[in-house]
């Protein structure tokens, strides 16, 4: 399998994040890309290519134009405000108060962010830009014929929304590759995300949509972030009703009962005749995983990816979360031998 990789990921490289009362070093760091580039080239998965260049115009499809205008100009904007640390979001538009969009940058800021748990920093731009490209060429691989493609996005993109950043991610690229298929000629479209947070800037991007089918496994809400979305009842709006499904998980789950909710999820999308699959690809299901509650041990994830080869869609592997930076390399690979039936 080819995995599209580039080094600009490192651009992203934000020193602080407020967890726990404190600001921590973030768990989403440069090395997690590098553990698992690492992986690919020591099992020899396939070749290493580096991203394709498509512009602006397929980001814009998915995201507010002023929500990326904002992302590119925040950091310039931030320090010419002189602001000592990294810009961390402090205040919302919260229950009852108003929705006009402030002047001056700590307001926008506070206007775009949908949690304070990502600070944007110096590069933050131009790293979500590259993640994007690399989804986008991955996108492409399938469109020209490859049954199998891994897409390794840093920073991740399932918690951005069209007009929001956070949960580490700036971009939504699951999304972005996926409205690019469609654009290019898939009819249907089907996103399986197995990243222990709920996807919430996907499933709030293709809600009321029926083109685009949105399944999620995930810790729930009730006990971990996104804590405001992915419980079992959002079914989809509209025309949308009934492409959107989510399978919300207790702690402590294990692969028997995440597996079966996999089979599912997984039934339900060759019902829906999906023309080609994206899966987001978090590993953060590891029992190791320091910010998760899920119990998935390194042998799983080969499981995993076998069970995803029997539906027998062209498939696109797109990097999302995985924060125990040893093993997100074993277990992410892990997922792609098993889809190939290696090991
Ligand atoms: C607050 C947690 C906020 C969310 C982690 C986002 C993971 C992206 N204790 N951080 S895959
Ligand atoms: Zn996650």
């Amino acid at each position: 399998m080819e995995t599209i990789f580039s080094e600009n990921h490192k651009l992203r490289h934000s020193q602080t994040e407020l967890y726990g009362g404190e600001l921590v070093y973030p768990f989403e760091r440069p090395t997690r890309a590098e553990y698992v580039i690492s992986r690919v080239r020591e099992t020899r998965l396939g070749p290493v290519s580096g991203p394709d260049e498509f512009g602006m115009d397929p980001i814009n499809a998915t995201h507010a134009p002023d929500f990326v205008e904002f992302l590119q100009t925040a950091w310039p904007r931030w320090k010419e405000a002189r602001f000592k640390g990294e810009a961390i979001p402090a205040a919302w538009p919260a229950k009852r108060m108003s929705d006009k969009r402030p002047n001056f940058i700590e307001g926008q800021l506070c206007y775009y962010a949908l949690c304070a748990d990502t600070s944007i920093s110096e590069g933050t731009w131009e790293a979500a830009y590259a993640s994007a490209q690399v989804a986008l060429t991955g996108a492409e691989r399938l469109l020209t014929g490859a049954h199998g493609v891994f897409s390794l996005c840093r920073p991740p993109g399932h918690h951005a929304t069209a007009d929001m950043f956070g949960g580490y991610c700036f971009l939504n690229n699951a999304a972005i590759a996926a409205q690019y298929l469609r654009d290019k000629g898939a009819a249907r479209v089907a996103i399986l995300d197995i990243d222990f947070h709920h996807g919430n800037g996907t499933q709030d991007i293709f809600y009321d949509r029926n083109d685009v089918l949105y399944v999620s496994l995930h810790g729930d809400p009730m006990d971990t972030f996104p804590y405001f979305l992915g419980h079992a009842d959002e079914a989809g709006a509209g025309k949308g009703e009934g492409f959107n499904l989510n399978f919300p998980m207790p702690p402590d789950t294990s692969f028997g009962l995440w597996r079966a909710a996999l089979t599912q999820g997984l039934e339900r999308i060759a019902e829906f005749d999906a023309d080609m699959l994206i899966i987001s690809l978090g590993v953060d299901t590891f029992e190791n995983d320091p910010i998760s509650f899920f119990k998935l041990k390194s042998d799983d994830f080969t499981t995993t990816g076998k069970d995803i080869a029997t539906i027998g869609l062209p498939t696109l592997f797109i990097m999302e979360g995985g924060y125990d930076v040893e093993e997100i390399g074993i277990n992410a690979v892990n997922v792609l031998q098993g889809f190939e039936g290696v090991g």
